[in-house]
């Protein structure tokens, strides 16, 4: 701890304090555990915070936020009367939600899932909506014109609350059912279904989007017009819509008001500051660059803890080098990963078991506290490491008074009324606030326009378009061209938590070996079948791996799919960092034009 505190004086002393980051995974959450990371960088003198939220999540808060300014991580699916899954699997990804899913239909809720691939949860759904990666957009358009053409709107709601629907509107026009099937081979008399089985469901209608919509190019207008069309059905917070949770009555450990570092220059602030301003994340992507000395403002030393964005983060090759040309590098993890080996230090983490930390379910409105169960020697939690680095910082420490977690935890629910002792006597959870539905009746959205907003003076004014227009995908399959198929990547495995618990010997035999999953006919055409061994490339690089041959209907032609997290076929290294989401700076891991051959062959040529 002292050559690592040492070190960190160094960068502060010659490149000044910025040139130190932090950055967290998404193994520690998004709550007190990366707000310790947070605080000790603000702490040392750095705006330089990066997280999963670089590619997870934050561009998903970002729109909706955008729209009306609130964010719902889940909709009410209990009480929904129409589901829609827009790019998701529950099945696999969340099971509490599959769970909640199965009491709904068993109370006569229909779901729709719309995917490129007939998932767990596709399969189980009473409308499955087949359509490549990167088209959502102009499906939930053509469903807007449908909504508004009927007057099966709610036209009180519009009328009263939003800004900007005239434009909205028209531009919806634009999508016939000629055009959206053009655009996403949906047939009309599908769409059409789709559009009825929402209907049907207002205003008790939930719209869930997945990751996958956040992985590419247009992934902000894509969320935004999805966030449109709850309000097209009425079910703007309401009970079975998109309810919005109101927030845990605890402090904040972040040091954004108390010692504001803007003035210097968040990395990545300047090309994408929806990022920063929305959620105080600097860009892990563009970090990349910054530490390799490609831009002004050099990232010299990172310390990072439950990540492994060597096979997380796009561009692996590029992320590798990054990390392994500073000269500090501090890794926390319970492995030693791909990019613990780039690590100067890699300190033994302490997993969940070994933390006491609150917890908060946001739908229902619970708080809850875990408790420490073990404790090995030389393993330290996160917030004694922070305070430990922090205390041999000089000035640092000040902000570090808690002599442990158990502190800090009664420190943060001082506002709530409760101690961490009468959480932990009630293992179910305490509920903090009581649900209130609609709350735009009784005050302004929080928006700049104080309305729920169809188009954006806030994208307008630096040049994006105002409506969250539908920009075709950067990649379709092409037969004869350079590049034949697409590669989606990053499907979840039930087992699998990104690169995690593929060391667990039980879970393995779940999923052994890497495969990529082709559709049988481009299968017959490349000549491969189950178990044969290929190589797959894009612009960006190759691996290889063993062929996995969908049933029919799986899976549309032209289409391959690559799971992420595998040491063995990183298919991060397939993955690039160029055409991020303008605003919010978000990679393409969904539309990577791409093509395969058996190994044999692509070596020969
Ligand atoms: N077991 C397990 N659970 C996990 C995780 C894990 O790694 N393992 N990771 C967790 C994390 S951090 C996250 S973010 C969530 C993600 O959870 P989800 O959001 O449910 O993501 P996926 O399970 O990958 O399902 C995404 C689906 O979108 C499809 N898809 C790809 N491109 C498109 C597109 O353009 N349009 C549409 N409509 N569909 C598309 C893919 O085929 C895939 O089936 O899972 C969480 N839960
Ligand atoms: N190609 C592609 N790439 C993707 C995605 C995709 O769909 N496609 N999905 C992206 C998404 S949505 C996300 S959220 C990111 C996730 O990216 P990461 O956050 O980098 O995910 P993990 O691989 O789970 O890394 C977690 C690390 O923390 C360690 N760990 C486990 N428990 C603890 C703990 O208690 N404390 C500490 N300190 N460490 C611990 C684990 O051993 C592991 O090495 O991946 C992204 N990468
Ligand atoms: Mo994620």
């Amino acid at each position: 701890m002292e050559e690592i505190a040492a070190a960190a004086e160094r960068i502060r002393d010659e490149h000044g304090a910025a040139a130190l980051g932090a950055w967290t995974g998404e193994a520690i959450g998004f709550q007190q555990q990366e707000a310790y990371a947070r605080r000790f960088i603000h702490a040392f003198g750095s705006p330089n915070y990066f997280s999963a939220e670089s590619v997870c999540f934050a561009s998903r808060y970002i729109a909706h936020c955008l729209v009306h300014g609130y964010y719902n991580a889940r909709p009410d699916f209990e009480n929904a009367k129409t589901i829609v899954f827009w790019g998701a699997n529950p099945d696999h990804s969340h099971p509490p939600y599959a769970w909640a899913i199965q009491r709904a239909r068993k109370r006569g809720a229909r779901v729709i899932v719309v995917d490129p691939r007939r998932t767990a949860a596709a399969k189980k759904a009473d409308l499955f909506v087949q359509l490549p990666p990167g088209v959502d957009a102009a499906l939930a358009w053509g469903l807007a014109r449908r909504f508004i053409e009927t007057g099966a709107y709610d036209t009180g709601f519009v009328e009263s609350y939003t800004l900007g629907f005239p434009a909205f509107a028209a531009y919806a026009r634009r999508f016939t059912s000629e055009r959206v099937e053009r655009e996403t081979g949906v047939p009309a008399e599908r769409q059409d279904h789709m559009a009825r089985l929402m209907m049907e469901g207002q205003p008790r209608v939930a719209n869930y989007t997945g990751i996958s919509l956040e992985h590419q190019p247009n992934a902000l207008n894509t969320v935004r017009v999805i966030a449109c069309l709850t309000a097209l059905c009425g079910a703007v917070d309401r009970r079975g819509g998109d309810a919005w949770p109101l927030p845990p009555p605890i402090r904040d450990l972040s040091l954004y008001e108390a010692l504001p570092l803007d003035h210097l220059h968040p990395i990545g602030r300047n090309r994408f500051p929806a990022l920063y301003e929305f959620r105080k994340q600097c860009h892990g992507i563009s970090a990349m660059d910054h530490m390799l000395g490609k831009r002004e403002h050099p990232l010299r030393g990172l310390i990072l803890t439950g990540a492994n964005p060597v096979l997380t983060n796009p561009d692996a090759a590029k992320v590798s080098r990054a990390l392994g040309s500073l000269d500090l590098f501090v890794v926390r993890d319970l492995f030693l990963t791909q990019t613990a080996k780039h690590a100067h230090y890699v300190l033994p983490a302490a997993s969940f078991l070994e933390r006491s930390e609150l917890h908060h379910h946001a739908h229902r409105q619970l708080m809850g506290i875990t408790t420490k169960i073990l404790d090995f020697p030389g393993v330290t939690d996160e917030y004694t490491f922070w305070r430990d680095l922090a205390h041999r910082l000089g000035r640092c420490a000040d902000y570090f008074p808690w002599k442990d977690e158990e502190e800090v935890n009664r420190w943060l629910l001082a506002p709530s009324g409760v101690s961490p002792g009468e959480l932990r006597a009630r293992p179910e959870g305490h509920t903090y606030a009581p649900r209130k539905y609609r709350k735009y009746e009784t005050r302004p959205f929080p928006t700049p326009s104080g309305k729920f907003e169809f188009v954006s003076r806030y994208l307008k004014d630096p040049g994006h378009s105002e409506l969250p227009e539908y920009v075709p995908p950067p990649a379709r399959p092409h037969a004869d061209g350079d590049w034949p198929l697409v590669l989606i990547t990053g499907g979840r495995y039930p087992l699998y938590y990104h690169s995690r618990f593929r060391n667990i010997k039980r879970l393995r035999r779940s999923a052994p070996r890497p495969t990529v999953d082709i559709h049988p006919r481009d299968a017959a055409a490349l000549e491969v079948t189950d178990g044969d061994a290929v190589r797959v490339k894009t612009r960006s690089g190759s691996i290889d791996l063993e062929v996995h041959v969908e049933e029919e209907g799986d899976l549309l032609p032209g289409f391959i799919h690559i799971g992420h997290g595998w040491d063995e076929a990183n298919v991060n290294l397939l993955t690039d960092d160029l055409g991020l989401d303008p605003v919010t700076g978000y990679p393409n891991m969904k539309i990577i034009p791409a093509k395969m051959g058996k190994t044999g062959a692509y070596i020969k040529r």
